[in-house]
């Protein structure tokens, strides 16, 4: 692990504004677009007008993350681009550098990353050989060369990793875009009530309206205003967490919507509010949002068995959980997404524990364990005892985490046609690795009513009739829609084996026929 934490030190940068000194502080991570925002917002200058800052010798300073910091005896000004007209070829290398120095605190991909890279800073050798004075170029190549070397020493930590992440480098958590290219949804009073039942329609919204539902979530149960979140800070967060989401068929951006949704309907259905703290709730609805952060589309068995590079990193043990976990935090780190800037230090570190007992508690191989622990408490449940709530914390992300099928038919079944693709491809890459298929997984056993007759009837009402012991108001809104769900599939399951009998039957009945 290489980080340090001076690489997460923010940069102070001393401003002139009107001869008073004006303190600018970003991360070394924060993308130009961010420092150049935060330069506007101290200098006044509106926002239509293009600027550069200067230093006192009037030589132009790039605004992006590398910008030399100075102090308040060496004061940067912030001037509007037009009243520099002569450094116009040098202002324009500055904003191509800055360009490219943007792309690249955003670039998640290594050989984008590369490629593009090479390519920019080839043509602007050319520029700065073509036509600036000596000075000029040795800066500029100075620049080049920083810039290379960031760029070769971030690639080859990345080289030979199968995943998108490399625990040494907060750098690619970053969200690629930032909060003004994610317009504000108003959510109309419809969408919040729906948004506070199961029957919520998931299929219908686009990422950036699920990014203002989940934004909406945290305002709604006063979580912003609980741990002074900066508003700004929230809506750069939730991007960071949709981009880390990957583009699987199941655990993608839309299911961490789903259980982050089904966790804000609970919260509503059982009076959460009134029984546990606010820091618990903000304890459950992140891990919602973080519980399946780059989740690969290869559950633990296959990381285990294909002794990938996420099992050995965690010694088999819940790989994924811990994973999901570390990635959390990772954007945690980024201070631009720090939702928890603003709590004191020991609340952190209450926060994170939290958190990461909850994710980790989502590993299905402990669900007998979980579920057990909850059964011999619920029935002299004591909501002043801590082991208590986060048994119970444990148990309700757990429902949250699988309740699909608590949805209407119509939501919840094309969510096991997504699980079932994942499956396959998992099952397909297991039969060519030579790695052991389990049968709920392989393409030639299961069915959908076989997967979720089984899962529904040992899986799900169990442990939602076990939560409707200290909650009684989920039974019609969560339990019967479950029992529901399982009539449906022994339907189906019927029909099908009487549709597998009948040609059974036509097969033989064929072959006796010719036989006579
Ligand atoms: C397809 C079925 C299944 N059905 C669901 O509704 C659901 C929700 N989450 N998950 C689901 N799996 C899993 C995603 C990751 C972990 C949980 N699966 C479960 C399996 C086929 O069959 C069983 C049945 C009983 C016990 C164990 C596996
Ligand atoms: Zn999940």
């Amino acid at each position: 692990m290489g980080s340090s934490s001076s690489s997460y030190a923010p940069r102070n940068i001393y401003l002139d504004v009107d001869g008073k000194v004006q303190k600018v502080v970003f991360s070394r991570f924060c993308c130009p677009s961010v420092i150049k925002e935060l330069l506007y917002s101290s200098s006044n200058i509106p926002r239509s007008t293009a600027i550069m800052v200067v230093d006192p010798e009037g030589a132009m300073v790039s605004i992006d993350p590398t910008m030399p910091t100075n102090s308040p005896s060496y004061l940067y000004k912030v001037v509007p681009l037009a009243s520099v007209q002569p450094e116009e070829k040098e202002g324009m290398l500055q904003n191509v550098l800055s360009h490219v120095a943007e792309q690249f605190s955003r670039a998640f991909h290594i050989n984008e990353m590369k490629t593009e890279l090479t390519n920019r800073l080839t043509m602007l050798e050319k520029r700065v050989e073509q036509g600036l004075k000596v000075v000029e170029i040795e800066k500029c190549k100075n620049d080049l060369k920083n810039l290379r070397e960031e760029m070769s020493s971030r690639g080859s930590s990345r080289f030979n990793c199968s995943c998108k992440y490399n625990l040494d480098d907060g750098k690619k958590v970053t969200p690629r875009r930032d909060v003004p290219n994610y317009p504000k949804y108003t959510l109309s009073q419809e969408t919040i009530e729906a948004l506070k039942k199961p029957t919520f329609d998931v299929w219908h919204w686009e990422h950036n309206e699920m990014l203002s539902c989940l934004e909406f979530m945290y305002h709604d149960l006063g979580l912003v205003k609980e741990l002074n979140m900066n508003p700004i800070t929230l809506k750069r967060w939730l991007l960071a967490i949709q981009e880390n989401y990957r583009n699987n068929p199941f655990h993608n951006f839309r299911h961490c919507f789903c259980v982050s949704q089904m966790m804000y309907g609970m919260i509503h259905l059982c009076n959460l509010k009134e029984k546990l703290t606010l820091t618990d709730l903000v304890i459950l609805m992140t891990t919602a949002v973080c519980h399946d952060l780059d989740h690969p589309g290869y559950n633990n068995t296959y990381q285990i068995n294909a002794r990938t590079e996420l099992a050995v990193r965690y010694n088999d043990i819940s790989p994924l959980e811990n994973h999901h976990c570390a990635v959390a935090f990772q954007i945690i780190s980024l201070p631009e997404c720090n939702i928890f800037a603003n709590v004191n230090p020991d609340t952190f570190k209450n926060i994170r524990q939290a958190i990461i007992t909850l994710i980790l508690a989502t590993d299905m191989a402990r669900h007998g364990e979980i579920l057990e622990c909850f059964k011999q408490k619920v029935k002299n449940f004591d909501f002043s005892n801590e082991e208590h709530v986060i048994c119970l914390k444990k148990v309700l992300v757990k429902c949250c985490d699988i309740s699909n099928e608590v949805r209407p038919t119509e939501v919840a079944e094309p969510w096991v046609d997504c699980l079932l693709e994942e499956y396959f491809m998992q099952s397909d890459r297991e039969k060519s690795e030579g790695l052991p298929v389990a049968p709920f997984m392989d393409r030639d056993k299961v069915t959908k009513p076989t997967a979720q007759i089984g899962f529904i009837k040992f899986v799900l009402i169990p442990m939602f009739e076990t939560v409707m012991e200290l909650f009684p108001q989920i039974e019609e809104i969560m339990v019967q829609p479950l029992r529901d769900s399982r009539d449906h599939y022994e339907e189906l399951k019927l029909l099908e084996d009487a549709m597998t009998e009948g040609s059974s039957f036509m097969i033989k009945f064929g072959k006796d026929l010719k036989s006579q």
